[in-house]
């Protein structure tokens, strides 16, 4: 069965002022839609198309380069739009929240690493907070690359990630990237990530 672009949950404008509305609208719209067209052209009468897509992308070596690129943009923008959200706390609570001051000492401590595997990366990419055996870490990847892909240098269940190809930010923020991660946090839906993280440990 062919992909389909998810609904975004929320309005384009809904994350203003820390993601404007003209730079969700192209990134939904436009970017993540041509991932989904591009991954059912490669897959398309291929016995590839009768795979889950994550058991594509946890063997992406063995496929094409257009299935790594395009279904690694689907699933890595499917969850983006799933962790960002309006009315975001602005801090994690809970289970997250214990599991994060486990994981890095504390909250603070957390977003400066996150934020230096988002600033850090060279080019288009990801910085994640992912699962590996039980634990939450930190990495970040290259293009459309996520943690469940065997090919990537970093290897895990992504419960958190942050886009930082310039599509993501250009528009409002230019080549201020860490302004960018800082607004970033104001729409974390910390709600979300938890179901993520308890699905994954
Ligand atoms: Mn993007």
């Amino acid at each position: 069965m062919a992909y389909t672009l998810p609904a975004l949950p929320y309005d384009f404008s809904a994350l203003e002022p820390h993601i404007d509305a003209l730079t969700m609208e192209i990134h939904h719209d436009r970017h993540h839609n041509a991932y989904v067209t591009n991954l059912n052209n490669a897959i398309k009468d291929t016995p590839m198309a009768d795979l889950s897509l994550e058991d594509l992308l946890r063997h992406i070596s063995k496929y094409p380069a257009a299935v790594r690129n395009n279904g690694g943009g689907h699933y890595n923008h499917d969850l983006f739009w799933k962790v960002i959200g309006p009315h975001g706390a602005g801090h994690p609570s809970g289970v997250i929240a214990t599991a994060i001051d486990e994981a890095f000492g504390n909250f603070d401590t957390f977003k400066e690493e996150f934020a230096k595997a988002a600033t850090t990366r060279f080019g288009s990419g990801w910085a994640w907070l992912y699962v590996s055996e039980g634990k939450l870490k930190i990495g970040s990847t290259p293009n459309q690359d996520n943690p469940l892909m065997d090919l990537a240098e970093v290897h895990g269940t992504p419960v958190l990630g942050l886009d930082v190809w310039e599509h993501a930010y250009y528009l409002k923020y230019q080549n201020k990237r860490p302004d960018y991660i800082a607004g970033f946090w104001h729409v974390v839906n910390w709600d979300a990530v938890t179901k993520l993280y308890l699905a994954a440990i």
